[in-house]
């Protein structure tokens, strides 16, 4: 049992939200794909941060200067370590998965030309479409979709049969935020490499689940956000193999990122400062390694194996409510602790409405992800997104208030 090596109660308490009331009833979170809670840990060295070394980084020979400097950079290598890269620089510090994956397509991306195909999964959250469309229009590339299956799952034979010599780059997340399919990113890559393409993997989703090795899956790049995985909000990273990160244009210029500037040329810093124009989120860059630290102290193998548990669980339960549809892979082992779903009859909102009110936080509508809402049919869908703090007793919770508001809104 994967709870018997991990004191739920215990780790609960280091999350000070889970103790609020919402609408006077007790907080029942589930809607950690969204933003996940941060643990006191974290907020802790927030606050140590600003009480004790607020500084610019990089910048001042002042010993705030140099101990914020060092914490930060100290933070980039407990990074690079989560995800196995081979060195400090290939870790980008960024605003999150949207600005990584932003930053790849205007820099990677503008190499691309006319008769050029790029490969996009139809799983993809729009942060990892609207950027490669954008710049397909300005390079004049094809952009090709891998379209999914009833399942939840990518159309593989597909994506066999249409990646070529002319494919460029493939765009695939490693798990769908809306229905939590784990993609097969090492056939993918492998695949694609064969072809001579390079593969942007979106982590947002895998990352509080899954603890990616880069060398291992020998992905290009990686992007990954910090408020996901109990870290702050507006800082993430990307990973890049240092050979690609080199021969990449920078994508936004400023302070911290040239080695010299005059009038007449500027000349750019190396990596990572190359794509880190201005003042960055410090203390967010330092509480993600704080982050990274409290997950590692729990294990990912338990947090993976209790999630599992919890959305088997919640699997089961929810089929006592009539006329519910679930969308997604149908066997857990298949997917992170999301349970996407419907109600024969009513709107996704309205479920969501009523849900908050008995203090359970879903997440409703298409997810930032209207084509897989498109593929079904449907407007959207109300999520059920579980961490490694929640429980079955939440999930009790949530499948009575389910049961109630159907029958209110039947
Ligand atoms: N998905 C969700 O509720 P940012 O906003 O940059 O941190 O992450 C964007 C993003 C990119 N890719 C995937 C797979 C994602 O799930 C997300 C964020 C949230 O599903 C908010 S839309």
């Amino acid at each position: 049992m994967a709870n018997a090596t991990f004191d739920i109660e215990k780790v609960r308490k280091d999350f000070p939200i889970l103790q609020r009331k919402v609408n006077g009833k007790d907080l029942v979170y589930f809607d950690n794909a969204a933003t996940s809670q941060t643990p006191k840990q974290v907020i802790d060295s927030i606050v140590d941060y600003y009480e004790n070394y607020n500084a610019n980084i990089h910048r001042g020979v002042h010993s705030l200067s140099q101990e914020a400097t060092d914490a930060y950079e100290q933070a980039r290598i407990k990074i690079q370590k989560h995800f196995n890269a081979q060195k400090p620089h290939e870790i980008i510090f960024t605003s999150g998965t949207t600005h990584a994956i932003n930053l790849v397509a205007n820099s990677y991306g503008s190499f691309l030309k006319p008769g050029d195909e790029v490969l996009v999964s139809a799983l993809e959250h729009h942060s990892n479409i609207v950027p490669w469309q954008m710049m397909c229009e300005k390079t004049g590339a094809q952009m090709k979709v891998i379209p999914m299956l009833n399942n939840g799952q990518l159309d593989m034979n597909f994506f066999h049969k249409e990646v070529s010599s002319k494919t460029k780059m493939v765009f695939v997340n490693h798990v769908s935020n809306a229905l939590g399919t784990i993609n097969p990113i090492e056939e993918i890559i492998a695949t694609a490499h064969a072809h001579g393409a390079k593969v942007l993997v979106d982590g947002a989703q895998s990352a509080p689940h899954i603890q990616a090795d880069v060398q291992e899956l020998d992905v290009d790049f990686y992007t990954v956000s910090a408020h996901k995985i109990c870290g702050p909000t507006g800082v993430g990273i990307l990973y890049g193999k240092e050979e690609l990160l080199e021969q990449m244009p920078p994508y936004q210029g400023g302070g911290e990122m040239i080695a010299e500037v005059s009038f007449e040329k500027t000349t750019y810093a190396g990596l990572p400062h190359k794509f880190e124009a201005g003042t960055p989120n410090i203390a967010g860059g330092i509480a993600f390694g704080v982050a990274l630290d409290y997950m590692h102290s729990i294990g990912f193998n338990v947090i993976n194996a209790y999630e599992n548990e919890l959305l088997t669980y919640a699997t089961e339960r929810i089929k006592e409510v009539n006329g519910v549809i679930i969308y997604g892979p149908e066997n857990p082992k298949d997917k992170t602790a999301v349970l996407s779903f419907n109600v024969e009859g009513l709107h996704a909102y309205d479920i969501g409405t009523i849900l908050d009110q008995m203090g359970i936080a879903l997440r409703t509508g298409h997810h930032c992800a209207q084509p897989i809402m498109d593929y079904y049919q449907i407007p959207g869908t109300a999520r059920a997104s579980f961490s490694f703090y929640n429980t079955k007793k939440e999930i009790d919770s949530f499948i009575e208030a389910l049961k109630k508001a159907v029958s209110m809104l039947s």
